[in-house]
């Protein structure tokens, strides 16, 4: 058999068997394998951020790898900047870059770039395929690599895939986590029991259900505080899981919240950093005194380590639970409080929430707290543009859940060919694209950073009016049915409406920004 179709016929085997995709000539045969090994599903997106930032939504749902095929250095680097947003969620990603074929590159062709360069700033492993009879097995090997929570890339020299004598490889047992040392647990147990203030940092799979309800055990047995990193790859949430605050994006609101510690114990997360340097600002949040000392990494197995954890500190404690409740969303014209309000009270059982709402999200959690229990994933890398294709990866993955996805106006249109897969694929993906025809955050970043008022030339590069984009109208052009509102009760009836119609649907919030120009 040719090469391509071993790939193909042995990544699905292995339990890799969705392939989003945007192909080019040198992707051929691996694109006419779809049909010898229709085990594959693929998935075609029109920009490859959408493919590259649908495989992570997709590996954080699944908890398995997608692959992606990209077209040669080019293709990957529009790939570029959602993978590393994957690369930040630790999801499982395999790559597969193709390339011209191997006696093709001496002639120095148009296409012709460093993709392994270009590969290696977002991957774990990188590795060119160099003869079809290894092919199989050389995806094998970026299976097993991915899966220990990183990039994968296997780049494809096009007569690597095309010629014969390729072979099928077998897929390799998965690896667990490594579990904690168990030093590490009786130190954290220590420091949680001894004297002084003391606050547990989750990050990664302490987020799991599992994760939660292991620390909520050991907070409620010992009176330490919990925080949750800033911007979750996946965490679990609403009524029936603990609730457990996030550290604030902004470094004074951070700092608040850390303040007065002694020590701050890591359980998959990394010590608190300040998302952005300010002048005269700090960018470490750690207070001054306060010892960092570490339960667990994020490659460990962190859960099992924080219920080693609270079986030692806290025996017999239960978790504390959010509480189900409903706070109907006051009517007339959207704020970012309403819009949070209206989604929380109509939030279907087991969603999906993808926040990429920016500004107008600091509602969101404390109005999905009492929800009914979801995922939320957040974005990751602060690389915009992830929201709607991480929607897309999700509903992939997880066809019988549905998936919300809240995404700011300016974000959106990184990657707003998303649509047009959700529609082509009929992913029950509800989109609230929320309209402040601002890139409202930079203005409150230039306040801060620029320490002054805007000029006008300023403002104008942060301002999205003249001409408004009629997200509407994109989103019907690309196939998914959309409707505007502006009050808080016509969205409560959209949302209402979209969830209970299959496939995908878009409705433009029109709410004002935040910070005004
Ligand atoms: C890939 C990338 N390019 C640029 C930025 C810088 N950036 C951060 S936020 C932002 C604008 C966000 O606007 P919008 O998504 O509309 O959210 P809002 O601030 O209006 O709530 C930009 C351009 C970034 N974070 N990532
Ligand atoms: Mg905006």
């Amino acid at each position: 058999m040719i090469g391509a179709q071993a790939l193909v016929g042995s990544l699905v085997a292995a339990g890799v068997d969705v392939c989003f995709m945007n192909p080019g000539t040198s992707e051929m045969h691996f694109v006419h394998a779809l049909d010898l090994e229709p085990g594959m599903r693929g998935v075609l997106a029109l920009f490859e951020g959408v493919a590259t930032g649908a495989a992570d939504g997709y590996g954080r749902i699944s908890g398995q790898p997608a692959a992606v095929l990209l077209h040669l250095g080019p293709g990957l680097a529009n790939g570029l900047a959602n993978l590393h947003n994957a690369r930040r969620a630790r999801t499982p990603v395999v790559v597969i870059v193709g390339a011209h074929a191997t006696g093709h590159v001496r002639y120095d062709a148009p296409l012709q770039s460093d993709i392994e360069a270009l590969a290696r700033t977002v991957s774990g492993s990188v590795h060119t395929s160099g003869t079809t009879r290894d092919l199989a097995q050389d995806a094998m090997r970026a299976v097993a690599a991915a899966r220990r929570g990183q990039i994968a890339t296997l780049v494809l020299p096009a007569d690597v895939s095309w010629e014969e004598g390729a072979a099928m490889a077998p897929a390799r047992a998965p690896a667990g986590p490594e579990p904690a040392d168990a030093s590490q647990i009786d130190a954290a147990a220590a420091v949680l029991t001894g004297p002084g203030a003391a606050l547990l940092f989750l990050g990664g799979r302490a987020l799991t259900e599992r994760g939660l309800r292991a620390a909520s055990r050991i907070s409620a047995g010992t009176g330490i505080r919990l925080l949750a990193e800033t911007f979750p790859a996946r965490m679990e949430r609403g009524a029936g899981v603990p609730n457990i605050e996030r550290l604030a994006y902004l470094a004074e609101q951070a700092g608040a919240q850390l303040a007065g510690l002694d020590h701050i114990v890591l359980a998959g997360a990394r010590a608190p950093v300040s998302f952005f340097a300010y002048p005269g600002q700090p960018s470490d949040l750690v207070p001054d005194g306060c010892a960092v000392s570490v339960l667990a990494d994020a490659g460990h197995d962190v859960e099992a380590a924080l219920e080693q954890l609270a079986d030692l500190v806290a025996p017999g404690a239960e978790p504390v639970l959010a509480q189900p409740a409903t706070v109907a969303a006051p009517p007339g014209p959207l704020s970012v409080g309403s819009l949070a309000l209206a989604i929380a009270a109509s939030l279907p059982h087991d969603a999906i929430v993808v926040d990429e709402a920016n500004t107008s999200g600091i509602a969101l959690p404390g109005a999905l707290a009492s929800a009914p229990r979801h995922s939320l994933l957040t974005l990751t890398g602060g690389s915009i543009g992830q929201g709607l294709p991480v929607a897309l990866g999700a509903a992939v993955a997880a066809p019988g859940r549905p998936v919300v996805s809240i995404e700011a106006d300016g974000s959106a249109l990184y990657t707003i060919q998303a649509l047009w897969t959700m529609a082509r694929e009929e992913l029950n993906v509800t989109t609230v694209l929320v309209n402040n025809a601002a890139y409202a955050v930079l203005r409150m970043e230039l306040a801060r950073t620029a320490a002054g008022s805007a000029g006008k030339l300023a403002a104008r590069m942060l301002d999205l009016s003249g001409p408004t984009p009629n997200f509407t109208e994109i989103s019907t052009g690309l196939g998914v049915p959309a409707c505007r509102v502006a009050t808080a009760e016509d969205l409560d009836a959209a949302l209402r409406r979209a969830y209970a119609e299959p496939g995908p649907h878009l409705i433009e919030a029109i709410v004002p920004p935040l910070f005004a120009g």
